[in-house]
């Protein structure tokens, strides 16, 4: 998900007041808390990496509109807003960051090593793009189930040049697996801009050459990104849908 040229309007709404409202307290959520992670580690309370979020609010709170109970989703070390955006307890995310016995991996995994099965988050991945095809998988358990769960997984626009992501794309498309997936293009891989690193800078078309439809969206407009996913296609409603209906 890239920001468009400046000029981009806001993308029209359809939602209630309560779900607006319920979209800005979810973003505020994630933002203070980013603010005081960053920083507490400033001051030496939080140990190891700690990644944060702060910019990128609007992608996961859009998405998570769309999801439904028993959705998965997973990601990748920058992680802390899907956590919230999901539904894990701020304490709980906050007291792993910091050490404790009652974090989400009881204080022992930190910022990226934290998962909640009640709430589907599969974490939580340091090796870029590891992810990928760990959320192929997480799909593949659903289709072989027969449920109509879809998995949401998320990946930088560094971890979309590496080689797993096309081989996953290959078999979830094979394989006519559930997975929605999200490339939150923040423009950087660490120091190394995206026009530095990539020839085709439109990430989003790489799945059409396996028949995977994609679409660009203002990742900072909550509005812009849930629209799609809510639209029959291409992004959740595709994927849940049996392989018939898909385009
Ligand atoms: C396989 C692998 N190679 C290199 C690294 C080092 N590394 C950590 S973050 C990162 C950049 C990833 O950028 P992007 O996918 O755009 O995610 P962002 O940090 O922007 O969310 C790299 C190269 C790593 N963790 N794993
Ligand atoms: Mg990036």
């Amino acid at each position: 998900m890239a920001r468009k040229p400046a000029a981009s309007k806001p993308a029209p709404s359809n939602s209630s007041k309560d779900e607006l409202l319920k979209f800005y307290r979810d973003m505020l959520l994630i933002r203070r808390f980013e603010e005081k992670a960053g920083q507490l580690y400033g001051m030496g309370l939080i140990g190891g990496f700690c990644h944060l979020y702060i910019g990128q609010e609007a992608v996961v709170v859009g998405l998570e509109a769309s999801s439904k109970e028993g959705d998965k989703r997973i990601t990748s070390y920058r992680d802390h807003g899907h956590m919230l955006a999901c539904g894990m307890d701020p304490r709980g995310v906050m007291a792993e960051l910091t050490g404790r016995e009652g974090g989400y991996s009881k204080g022992k995994g930190g910022s990226m090593h934290m998962f909640s099965r009640e709430k589907h988050f599969y974490g939580g991945h340091g090796i870029v793009a590891a992810q990928v095809p760990l959320g192929a998988g997480l799909a593949f358990a659903d289709k072989y189930r027969g449920n109509d769960n879809v998995t949401f997984t998320y990946f930088g626009d560094g971890a979309a040049n590496q080689g797993q992501v096309y081989e996953t794309y290959n078999m979830a498309e094979l394989w006519d697996l559930p997975v929605v997936f999200v490339i939150e293009n923040n423009q950087y891989a660490m120091g190394t801009s995206v026009k530095r690193s990539t020839k085709s800078t439109s990430l989003f078309g790489r799945g059409e050459a396996f028949g995977i439809p994609g679409e660009q969206v203002d990742g900072m407009d909550v509005l812009a990104v849930k629209a799609p996913a809510k639209r029959p296609s291409p992004t959740a409603a595709r994927a849940r849908a049996p392989t018939s209906l898909k385009s």
